[in-house]
């Protein structure tokens, strides 16, 4: 009789290590402000380690910072089985967006030691660094450099607006745990798993628990930089400035015209914008801001972004504009062969579910080049996320773990993992 570790599953444990690790970066509206490598997340990052000690779980780390707890299998030497996702959070994010992945994956550990299981594959829980990509940007580092998408000296110069390299911060982590086992960076894996919340309204609307899904929309960021001339707010006439600010927000007026589509599928967002010297009477010399540009068509996100340069550049006025691309990312598709198991698994269990895209950004993406990987979504009240509000119910923060441990354990056990990754990982 197939061993059901889903039964092993304990909800209120789950919940319970949510709450808790939720306290790390606490704010007053109920959110978290947990920003990558700071000193909530190296607190909550012990925490975990903690608690993984407490199961019999290895810790380790590598040159990212990215953080594994390994329940050893039977045969250690296979490629292990990864499962997880990041506890990062945006400035003002919720307790869930990625550290319900994490703590899923912790629970899925758990239950199947709690059945009395070891699966053939060491399973790892993973936390990856810096998915979010607010305090350095562009986000997905630690699984961009695990999966060999980018290197570590792509990664190491870039500051915050502090001017805290990742280099630095990543030596502060590092101090901060000093018997952390460091692994060589990246290592063969049969596959990785991600729980995560939607962060968008389907699976509330249809009613459906479980969202096994299908694809990541393409995305490109970039950074725009305007430079004008600070001059007197009293004496310098506007015939003569090289307002920044002014060039600014007329950059931005023309790429909403250029870029904003009647049917209000493209994302564009222009989510950070710094004013030089801001200061009340200085005519602004240099303005700084992000874009985020996302679609699930790969030519749209190419044919839009790659626009971008010349549309600034015809509405700059006196001001000179440099625009940087930080990254660019064609839409991705999970193989069907893991998602139908994420399905049986649901419909096994008795959960409802569903299919559904992604238009947020997930490590997945780049683990998808590394090793077979699939996502399961869980709903999230009123799709908010990236918002102190966020919120999920218990029972579906019970349900996708029940999901994912049914497949985590099956994926483990196997004698190979199918997926995207033109086909099978051997043993
Ligand atoms: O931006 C994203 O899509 C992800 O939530 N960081
Ligand atoms: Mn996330
Ligand atoms: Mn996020």
């Amino acid at each position: 009789m197939a061993v059901s570790v889903a039964a092993h599953v304990d909800g209120g444990r789950l919940w319970r290590r949510l709450m808790d690790l939720a306290r790390f970066g606490a704010t007053e509206k109920g959110g978290v402000h947990r920003l990558a490598l700071s000193d909530e997340e190296i607190a909550a990052r012990a925490e975990l380690v903690r608690w993984g000690l407490a199961i019999g779980l290895e810790p380790a780390t590598d040159p990212a910072a990215n953080l594994f707890l390994r329940l050893r299998g039977r045969e250690p030497d296979l490629p292990p089985l990864l499962v997880g996702s990041h506890i990062d959070s945006q400035p003002t994010g919720g307790k869930f967006d990625g550290a319900y992945g994490v703590i899923a994956a912790l629970e899925c550990a758990e239950a199947i030691l709690g059945a009395g299981q070891r699966p053939r594959r060491s399973l790892e829980v993973v936390a990856w660094m810096n998915e979010e990509g607010s305090r350095f940007a562009p986000g997905m580092m630690g699984s961009a450099v695990f999966a060999g998408v980018r290197r570590m000296a792509d990664i190491e110069p870039v500051r915050d607006r502090a001017g805290m390299s990742v280099r630095d911060a990543l030596e502060r982590v590092r101090a901060a745990e000093p018997d952390l086992p460091l692994r060589p960076l990246s290592f063969p894996a049969a596959g990785f798993l991600e729980a995560h919340i939607e962060q968008g309204v389907t699976l509330e609307r249809t009613g459906m628990t479980i969202g096994v899904v299908t694809s990541i929309q393409g995305k490109r960021t970039f950074r725009v930089t305007v430079e004008g001339a600070e001059s007197h707010a009293g004496t310098s006439r506007r015939a003569e400035r090289r307002d920044a600010l002014a060039s600014a927000v007329d950059v931005v007026k023309a790429l909403q015209a250029a870029i904003w589509d009647e049917a209000d599928t493209v994302r564009f967002t222009i989510g950070q914008f710094t004013v030089s010297p801001n200061a009340p009477s200085v005519v602004p010399g240099r303005v700084e801001f992000s874009i985020d540009l996302r679609h699930d068509e790969a030519t749209t996100v190419r044919a839009l972004g790659d626009i971008i340069p010349e549309v600034c550049a015809r509405a700059r006025g006196p001001c000179e504009v440099s625009v940087r691309e930080l990254l660019s990312d064609e839409p991705i598709a999970f193989p069907k062969t893991l998602r139908d198991r994420l399905a049986a698994a649901a419909g096994r269990l008795g959960f409802t579910h569903c299919e559904l895209p992604s238009p947020a950004g997930h490590d997945s993406r780049y683990l998808s080049r590394h090793c077979p990987t699939a996502m399961l979504f869980i709903p999230c009240k009123d799709g908010i996320s990236h918002n102190e509000a966020e919120s999920i119910s218990p029972a579906d923060a019970e349900a996708g773990v029940r999901v994912l441990t049914e497949v985590a354990f099956e994926l483990a056990d196997a004698d190979a993992v199918p997926g995207s990754t033109g086909g099978m990982t051997r043993l």
